[in-house]
């Protein structure tokens, strides 16, 4: 399914050939059939001999309209550059084919039309000079050229052969199943409500699919379709489209809205872009000039952030960041054209890089420039990794909406990147560029290595100190030391693997005598106070993060073994009789009540125990 579109000066015949092609006059409303001049976009369709329908956009070549003529052209895949031959080479036959590349639209056959009113051989010459001269100031010395008259007919079937030969050359629409259409029309009609026209792209549309129209997210859902006046339950992407909107009334939609599925494409204030400007402009483009975007149908005020440039001469590209006036829902890829709002004029075009960069860009910064060229010109898996160096890993469904991958795209995408270990996979669908990743585990480790060397008698840094201090998820923090070699976690302490407690002769001697202090009266040992003067509070605090001895409060401590002891026994005792009170404890330890209280206790606080009256029971964590 194919769509082409006209191009030209005024009156330089457009409209009367699309009648003579197709039988329909694409002149519809009265005042252009009163005027005979086209204002607004016209359409009409045509079959070709191989039998393919066609459809035509035909726009007034008109400059006070070429505003309308920009909402027509986006979705093109060919156009007519019509020339009158009479006339020759006029100011929009320039500026429209200017506008054809910088849309990028690639096939074009021109038009000589008007023939008939040409007896000199000489003069047609001319003008078929005059036509090749400008094809070569944009390198386009090949294209193809046929001369007609939509009065007699001839040169007629030419055109429609050489048009079935382009269009036969150009490879097929790819359906992305990310159906989009830029509205360019908006009526209703009685008993059945709002209807939409637009070239349809990315995808196809069926009767019944739910549908969302942006930038202003009204949802309804396709109540009819209808593609060349015939009725059809779906539509292939490339084709003209008329679509019957149930849910959304038409005083909601206006032409520059997108109608895409729900959740698709998001509207956008910023973006960044790639830029090329007319070598014919006669000054520079300012930074933060106001400007008028058009892309796809819409158009919106911006103001063109120049980011790596003072201003930008005539003839120059350079990378800009659009601020928006009003949200327009953008898309990576996108070409868009800029005009000056007044006095109107078209300064140049170029290609959507980031419809969602999310912040304002710093200028003249050659990080930023780097990245943008990637995005740009990277491989899928390059710019897949790109999209996915974030604060936090992204979820796949997110990267594909930033991207605009269709779904192959972004398997392909997703393999290359994986294979050239650009990306890390965290979780389910979860993804994270390697850099973003490298980053984030330098981040850590910098903080456990000063902590480590400010706390060399410490095991590790506390879990939530270390998250505080990062100010990262701690959901993340985990993900970041399950997954990483060098970072590991003991209990609740956070240390690179290869720290480890290093005590001094003296602290081990006197950790020495600490843990035997513990072991010679092993259920009534000395208190912490006491244990801190015979070696120190820091080895005392150390021997604790070992977990050679276990802290039941304040002022206890007990050697750990003897501290499993406790416990086991007190499990054991509670499995077997339900219960067991401070008095059975002691006794069984040959304690003193101070020492079995603490133990009781601090096991009701871990939810081993659990205080009932004067006796313990079973904890939640027995
Ligand atoms: N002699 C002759 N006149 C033509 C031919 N094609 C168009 N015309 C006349 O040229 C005039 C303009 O034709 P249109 O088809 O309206 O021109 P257009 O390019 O659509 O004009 P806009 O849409 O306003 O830009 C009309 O009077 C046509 O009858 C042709 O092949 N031969
Ligand atoms: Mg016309």
């Amino acid at each position: 399914m194919r769509v082409i579109g006209t191009a030209g000066h005024v009156d330089h015949g457009k409209s009367t050939l699309v009648e003579k092609l197709s039988g329909i006059n694409p002149d519809r409303l009265a005042e252009e059939q009163a005027r005979s001049m086209t204002i607004d976009l016209g359409f009409a369709w045509l079959d070709l001999p191989d039998g393919e329908t066609v459809g035509i956009v035909d726009v007034p070549g008109h400059r006070d309209f070429i505003e309308n003529m920009l909402a027509g052209v986006g979705g093109i895949d060919a156009a007519l550059l019509v020339i009158a031959a009479d006339e020759g080479i006029m100011p929009q036959t320039r500026e429209h084919l200017a506008i054809l590349q910088l849309l990028d639209i690639k096939n074009i056959i021109i038009v000589l039309t008007k023939v008939d009113l040409i007896d000199d051989p000489e003069w047609l010459e001319l003008v078929e000079l005059d036509i090749g001269d400008l094809l070569s100031q944009w390198k386009l010395d090949d294209l193809p050229l046929v001369a007609v008259s939509a009065h007699t007919g001839a040169g007629l079937d030419d055109l429609v052969q050489t048009l079935q030969t382009v269009l036969g050359e150009m490879p097929q629409r790819v359906n992305y199943h990310q159906p989009r259409l830029p509205i360019d029309r908006v009526f209703v009609v009685s008993g059945f409500g709002a209807v939409v026209t637009g070239t349809l792209s990315g995808g196809a549309l069926s009767v019944g699919d739910s549908i969302e129209i942006q930038p202003s997210g009204k949802t309804g859902r396709i109540r009819g379709l209808q593609s060349y006046r015939r009725k059809v339950d779906s539509v292939a992407p490339g084709s003209r489209v008329a679509v019957n909107v149930a849910g959304i009334s038409s005083g909601d939609i206006q032409r520059g809205d997108v109608l895409t599925y729900p959740g698709q494409i998001q509207p956008t204030l910023l973006a960044d872009a790639h830029f090329t400007q007319l070598s014919d402009m006669q000054h520079p483009l300012a930074h933060n000039a106001e400007v008028k975007i058009f892309c796809g149908a819409c158009e919106t005020l911006a103001n063109a952030r120049l980011l790596d440039a003072d201003s930008l001469a005539p003839g120059s590209s350079g990378w800009l960041q659009l601020r928006l006036r009003h949200p327009v829902p953008l898309s990576r890829g996108d070409r868009f054209i800029l005009r000056y709002p007044s006095p109107a004029e078209t300064i140049g075009g170029g290609l959507i890089i980031n419809a969602h960069p999310g912040r304002r860009l710093k200028r003249f910064q050659p990080q930023i420039i780097d990245e943008l060229e990637l995005r740009a010109s990277g491989t899928p898996g390059e710019r897949l990794a790109l999209a996915a160096r974030a604060d936090a890993p992204q979820h796949l469904d997110d990267l594909q909406k930033t991207l605009g991958y269709g779904d192959e795209e972004l398997s392909q995408a997703l393999d290359e990147a994986m294979r050239e270990g650009l990306i890390r996979r965290l979780g389910d669908q979860r993804y994270w560029a390697a850099e973003s990743w490298q980053q984030a585990v330098q981040s850590v480790a910098t903080e456990l290595r000063i902590y480590h060397k400010q706390h060399p008698l410490r095991l590790g840094m506390l879990r939530p100190q270390l998250q505080s201090r990062l100010k990262v998820k701690l959901s993340l923090l985990d993900t970041l030391i399950e997954n990483e070699d060098q970072l590991t976690q003991e209990s609740n302490f956070v240390r690179l693997r290869d720290h480890a407690i290093k005590f001094s002769p003296e602290q081990s001697d006197g950790a020495g005598r600490v843990m035997q202090a513990l072991l010679a009266d092993p259920y009534s040992p000395p208190g912490i106070a006491e244990l801190n003067q015979m070696a120190g509070e820091n080895v005392v605090r150390a021997l604790g993060d070992l977990r050679r001895l276990v802290r039941v409060n304040d002022s206890i401590a007990f050697a750990a073994d003897n501290y499993d002891r406790l416990v086991s026994e007190i499990r054991r005792h509670i499995r077997e009789s339900d219960e067991i009170d401070a008095k059975t404890l002691r006794d069984k330890f040959g304690t003193s009540r101070k020492y079995a209280i603490a133990v009781l206790e601090h096991l009701d606080s871990l939810g081993v125990t659990q205080r009932v009256g004067d006796v313990r029971k079973r904890g939640r964590n027995l």
